[in-house]
């Protein structure tokens, strides 16, 4: 049988987080506001726009929409900074042992991120061979929990919702594949994604009988 496995990509595939924190908080900072990492927990998945604004907020900082965008565009620079020193040792645990596995098995591979820059990051990483499309912030205006991302990819891979399969690490995504009707697999702490279907600490937790069971059903 033929599902599409759909796979954010930072906190799934490489932990870019860190990088987004460092660059996030050197902004917070010139704006004398305070930033923490327990802050940064509230911004995985959310996308850039969203991002700024919730720190913005903790701060009680209000701005011009030119304003915005000057910040938007340093923030990015410096996060593109720590990006272009990665390479394939950051790919998480085991996540090649179930990339080679699902390729053997001729499954579908699709990245679903609401990352503008997730397609450099494969690259940097040596990775970006495996996929065969790439839904990412430059073709979504929705941002997760809203399923978009999800359902174009599921679409570009030919499989209906049900047949989809999400590999996520953040609230909003298992929110975002659960209302698609597909099949969320949270990767992290339970009892933050206690609405998935399946959950695993990491990809060192799932078995090719997992993947196998999930590919025949
Ligand atoms: C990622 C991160 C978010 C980030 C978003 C946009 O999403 O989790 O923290 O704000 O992408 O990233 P960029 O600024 O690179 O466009 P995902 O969906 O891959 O977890
Ligand atoms: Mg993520």
């Amino acid at each position: 049988k033929t599902k599409a496995f759909i796979f954010d990509l930072d906190g799934v595939i490489v932990d870019t987080a860190k990088y987004h924190f460092l660059a996030w908080q050197k902004l917070a900072v010139s704006l004398g506001i305070t930033f923490t990492h327990e802050d940064n927990e509230q911004l995985k998945g959310v996308s850039r726009v969203r991002s700024l604004e919730l720190i913005l907020g903790l701060g009680n900082v209000e701005a011009t929409e030119a304003q915005k965008e000057e910040w938007l565009v340093q923030k990015n620079e410096d996060y593109l900074g720590y990006i272009n020193k990665m390479d394939d040792s950051e790919i998480l645990p085991d996540v090649m042992k179930v990339l080679n596995f699902l390729k053997e098995n001729n499954q579908p591979i699709i990245l679903g991120s609401a990352s503008k820059n997730a397609r450099p990051i494969l690259e940097k990483v040596n990775i970006l061979h495996y996929f065969d499309d790439i839904v990412d912030g430059n073709d979504v205006s929705n941002a997760k929990p809203d399923p978009e991302v999800f359902l174009v990819g599921a679409k570009k891979a030919n499989q209906t919702n049900e047949n989809s399969i999400v590999f996520e690490d953040s609230v909003a995504g298992v929110q975002a594949a659960n209302v698609a009707g597909m099949i969320s697999v949270g990767i992290g702490e339970a009892s933050v994604l206690n609405e998935a279907k399946y959950n695993f600490n990491d990809f060192t937790e799932i078995s090719e009988e997992f993947l196998l069971e999930l590919i025949n059903q």
